[in-house]
């Protein structure tokens, strides 16, 4: 207590974002380790949870095993998001920090890179919870295809990754902290650190949530 004012002591939302094969899978677990070992109560997830009823039938269609119309499946990513609303803001009530592996903006990235209306692709998004940091690991679309992996699903193709990385610039706001990703991994994990510790510091003082898009 502050006063008569209640301080709701929270954990945080912290997203990873950017291209295929830009470092995201890898800095998320080093970064739920470093959190972990520091005392915090940390969970690693990651978008699309291919889990899910929802989530099958995405990962069937990254993998070319099925064909959607190419809303259809964007509503299917945000749905996959929303199945898991309720849990993550209970998690985070609770003092879980969730360090997660591509949101919303992958959505809106990724479908509007097709040609979809990027007003259109924010609509389902409306009212999930706004991430408390965003880090975009920076990386050119030619770089991130020398990268081992590359090439096994859907949208592993370069032109295509171009065009997503453009969708990515438009949505980036000054909120968002970007990291140079062709830096060695260790380098990366330090400067991730930094900045998640500070946002993690920040939601136990009792940051109030906020939903996306209302800004
Ligand atoms: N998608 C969508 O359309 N709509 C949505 O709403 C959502 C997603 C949520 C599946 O995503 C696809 O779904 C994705 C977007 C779309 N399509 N694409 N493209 P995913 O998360 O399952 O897959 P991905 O993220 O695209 O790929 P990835 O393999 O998981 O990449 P990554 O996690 O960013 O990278 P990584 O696995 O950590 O590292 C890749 C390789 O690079 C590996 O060999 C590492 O050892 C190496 N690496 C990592 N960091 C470095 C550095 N710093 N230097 C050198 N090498 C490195
Ligand atoms: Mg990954």
């Amino acid at each position: 207590m502050e006063g008569n004012k209640k301080i709701d002591s929270r954990g945080a939302l912290i997203v990873l974002e950017g291209l295929d094969r830009c470092g995201k899978t890898s800095q998320c677990s080093r970064l739920v380790s470093y959190l972990e070992e520091s005392g915090h109560v940390v969970e690693s997830w990651r978008f699309p949870d291919r889990n899910t009823g929802v989530g099958k039938m995405i990962s069937s269609y990254l993998a070319n095993d099925s064909h959607l119309d190419d809303r259809a499946i964007h509503l299917l990513f945000s749905a996959n998001r929303w199945e898991k609303r309720s849990l993550m803001e209970s998690k985070l009530s609770s003092g879980t920090t969730l360090i997660v592996d591509r949101y919303s903006f992958s959505g809106v990235a990724f479908s509007s890179a097709k040609g979809l209306d990027v007003e259109w692709c924010m609509a389902p998004e409306v009212g999930l919870l706004a991430p408390d940091l965003v880090v975009y690991l920076d990386i050119s679309p030619e770089k991130a295809a020398e990268r081992g992996g590359y090439g096994g699903e859907r949208y592993e193709k370069l032109e295509f990754q171009k065009r997503v990385a453009q969708s990515y610039n438009t949505l980036c706001d000054a909120t968002w902290k970007i990291i140079d990703a062709t830096l060695p991994i260790e380098d990366i994990e330090k400067q991730l650190r930094q900045i998640a510790m500070e946002c993690v510091q920040t939601c136990e003082k009792g940051k109030p949530f906020s939903e996306l898009w209302l800004n």
